[in-house]
């Protein structure tokens, strides 16, 4: 913390109060944030998959995770369990996945798994080479071959409520603003009964775990929940949108053995001078 002047205040704090710091993407520090240290570990990916993609055929995905000279990183943190996570979305974000590839050794990571329809998908890689302070993050798209559905149009809703697998779950923010740190809570109630969920499960090692991606794909936040206090029904996590707009928000779960993915659209003002 050496250069800590630097710091705005509001992250000074995030990073105090959470064991967890924020996950701000590089290509946001990278422009917005660079008198902070960082810590990210440079990294360069190489992916491979077969030539012709179908929807719904399973398709095997091997990702080689290089240093910035090209060479194999052959040690990485296990992060919320895992040597890597990895995200799958489609263009419109309205399919959404999240992944454990196998760690094979050498920098290579493998994963089979299948796409639901043609079209473009987003692949996010999260990765914290041994030593890094926070997770490297390595992007790619692939084609699915086949025809595209229409796409979902992202609407932000003012009624952040919804019923999924028989949970009602609520999202709400403290202040939601561009460029500064607010907590975002997750309360979740039985969707019959509206009592308060008192016996979530970990999931990853954490109360929940959550994903947010801007509408143009170019933002990519995993957030992770600021404290454990309890198992529900209330979840918050600290997050940092980098950019005003809208973004769509995903909040995963276990309960009762089962993942709860919780998707929500928020539009992001700017923050206010
Ligand atoms: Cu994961």
């Amino acid at each position: 913390m050496k250069n800590v002047k630097w710091i705005p205040i509001v992250l000074t704090v995030s990073l105090l109060t959470s064991c967890n710091p924020i996950r701000v993407p590089k290509s946001t520090m990278d422009h917005q944030m660079s008198a902070v240290p960082q810590n990210v570990i440079p990294t360069k990916s190489e992916w491979e998959a077969p030539r012709v993609l179908k929807p719904n055929k399973n398709i095997p995905i091997s990702i080689l995770i290089k240093n910035k000279s090209n060479q194999p990183i052959q040690t990485f943190e296990t992060v919320h369990t895992k040597k890597m996570h990895l995200i799958i979305v489609s263009k419109d974000l309205s399919y959404f996945s999240h992944l454990h590839p196998k760690y094979e050794g050498n920098g290579k990571f493998d994963i089979s798994t299948t796409f639901p329809s043609g079209g473009d998908y987003q692949l996010i890689a999260e990765v914290t080479p041994k030593g890094g302070g926070d997770n490297s993050v390595e992007k790619h798209w692939m084609h699915i071959d086949g025809p595209v559905p229409k796409s979902t149009p992202l609407i932000p809703v003012q009624k952040l409520t919804k019923v999924v697998d028989g949970l009602k779950i609520t999202l709400s923010f403290d202040h939601l603003m561009a460029e500064m740190n607010s907590n975002m809570t997750f309360t979740i109630r039985d969707a019959k009964t509206n009592e308060p969920i008192k016996n979530l499960q970990p999931y990853l090692g954490a109360m929940g775990h959550a994903v947010a991606i801007k509408d143009n794909l170019q933002e990519y936040l995993h957030i992770h929940p600021m404290t454990t206090k309890g198992n529900g029904p209330k979840v918050t996590f600290m997050t940092y949108f980098p950019q005003k707009g809208v973004y769509k928000i995903w909040g995963q779960f276990q309960y009762q053995g089962r993942i709860i993915i919780a998707p929500f659209i928020v539009n992001v003002p700017k923050m206010k001078m």
